[in-house]
């Protein structure tokens, strides 16, 4: 192992070189920039006045001592988000469209400027919902370990002193304030709700949506400034053998050109740890989270969905998966059955009402469906019951512009739904009474857990809008 000693960097760095060492108790910046190349813009005097005045650590350059801090590292961790987060965002924003916003059940529903086009949520591909909400919790769980490192290789420029060097960087340095804040807001809130903790106290949907706008900007506009730098960086290449190099053979990146401002420490200690050891650290967070992840989606994996909250309840036989609010939370005893029939509105004929024995002689339409919750997980299930459009057409309203669906739910969120025409419309879209697994076991009635007497559920639809102890539907024309 070389010594590295604080006072003497043993690297050609001009910007300590050049220039005599502060004096103890002296702060940073003083006297390490060359006269003109120290980045201070207009008023010059201020910046310059502010950088001379002692400070403690950690506004001291001295305190970030990793050697292993620098563009190159920032830039690895950068690339990999710089892919990975574009699709969480875009994934949630459908997330918010996949409510039907035209319906003003998209949450919030007021949004003002920010709305986002309108669009028809399609039916097909069915895993469409599955595929991006998993991408979604998914991803952003994954990528929570590689966020971290690189808040961690940049915090130096978190703490550089002084604060600000121009009127540019000052608009830099409020845009970083949405990328982190954002970005860390989003995380915490997004989890905390895959986990049902509501300890917040506002309404998840309403802060991530606005959280997710706030960080947006910040992003965008720190893409819009440091991909240049990330390019070069990265170009530039790792310094030394970065996957070959031991702890001890781990160099410390060349300086950058921010003299005492920038990622690589003036005053680095020894390495403890090589460059391939921090990536794989890494690395291997991101593949653990992934593999307690994963179960969530994939049903015969779900023993290992460790991040996911215990004890839940799941049902038995054909009926064993994921319940997201049970009978008993929303109020629905076993009694729901006695008596019950269906309400179909809307026609011209006015009320059609339809008791079990009546949907069970309609005709009977099988179809594999997953149920995708926005918390992430998702199933895929065989459903039997009767079409949607069977029940539009039984109601006297065979082409429905749209259908709102109640449940016998009194209160609960999710007690109701206007499906989308196409939805309604959709052949595999079903009332469902009967349930199985995927691969063709045998089915039985849906549990009270899962909906019984009938349930919707429609390709590609978000799991919260397949209501459950449906009531009655609303078939609207136009
Ligand atoms: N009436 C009613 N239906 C409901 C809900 C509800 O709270 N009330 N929750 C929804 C949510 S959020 C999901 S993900 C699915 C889950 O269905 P499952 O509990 O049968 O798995 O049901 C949906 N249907
Ligand atoms: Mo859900």
């Amino acid at each position: 192992m070389r010594p590295v000693g604080p006072e003497r960097p043993d690297r050609e760095d001009p910007a300590v070189t050049s220039t005599t060492e502060p004096a103890p108790g002296q702060g940073r910046g003083e006297g390490r920039e060359a006269p003109d190349e120290d980045g201070y813009g207009f008023p010059r005097p201020l910046w310059r006045g502010l950088a001379r005045l002692p400070v403690p650590p950690p506004f001291s350059a001295r305190t970030w001592r990793s050697p292993l801090r620098g563009r190159w590292l920032t830039s690895v961790f950068g690339l990999v988000l710089l892919i990975g987060l574009p699709i969480v965002i875009v994934t949630g924003f459908l997330s918010w469209l996949a409510y039907g916003p035209q319906f003003g059940q998209a949450i919030p529903a007021d949004v003002g400027y920010l709305r986002p086009p309108p669009l028809e949520w399609p039916t097909s591909p069915s895993w469409l919902y599955r595929l991006t909400q998993g991408l979604h919790v998914g991803l952003g769980l994954v990528l929570v370990p590689v966020i971290l490192a690189k808040l961690w290789s940049v915090v130096p420029k978190l703490f550089a002193w002084p604060p600000v060097r121009s009127p540019a960087q000052l608009l830099e340095r409020i845009s970083l304030l949405a990328l982190v804040g954002g970005i860390l807001f989003e995380l915490v809130t997004g989890i905390m709700n895959i986990q049902y903790d509501y300890s917040f106290g506002f309404d998840f949907y309403t802060a991530h949506y606005w959280g997710a706008w706030v960080f947006l900007a910040g992003f965008v506009t720190h893409v819009l400034i440091k991909l240049p730098v990330l390019v070069r960086a990265l170009r530039a290449g790792a310094p030394g053998r970065w996957l070959h190099d031991s702890a001890e053979q781990t160099v410390p990146e060349p300086p950058d050109d921010e003299a005492g401002h920038g990622l690589v420490a003036t005053a680095p200690s020894a390495p403890t740890m090589s460059r391939r050891a921090l990536i794989g650290t890494v690395a291997g967070g991101s593949a653990l989270v992934a593999v307690l992840s994963i179960g969530r989606s994939v049903d015969p994996l779900r023993p290992l969905a460790f991040l996911s909250p215990r004890g839940r309840s799941y049902g038995t036989g054909p009926n064993e998966f994921q319940v997201n609010r049970t009978a008993f939370a929303a109020g629905i005893g076993p009694g729901v059955g006695d008596g019950y029939a269906l309400v179909l509105t809307g026609g011209p004929a006015g009320e059609v009402r339809l008791d079990r024995a009546a949907l069970a002689a309609m005709p009977q339409h099988t179809a594999v469906l997953p149920i995708a919750c926005v918390e992430g997980w998702s199933t895929v299930r065989t459903w039997s019951g009767v079409r949607l459009r069977d029940l539009a057409a039984a109601a006297g309203v065979p082409a429905p512009a749209n259908a709102f669906v109640a449940s016998l739910e009194r209160a609960g969120p999710f007690a109701r739904v206007t499906l989308q025409g196409n939805q309604v419309l959709d052949p595999d879209s079903l009332l469902a009474l009967r349930v199985g697994d995927a691969d063709g076991g045998p089915m039985a009635d849906l549990s009270l857990d899962h909906g019984f007497p009938a349930r919707v559920i429609v390709p590609a639809l978000p799991g919260v809008h397949n209501t459950k102890w449906v009531g009655s539907i609303d078939f609207r024309r136009a």
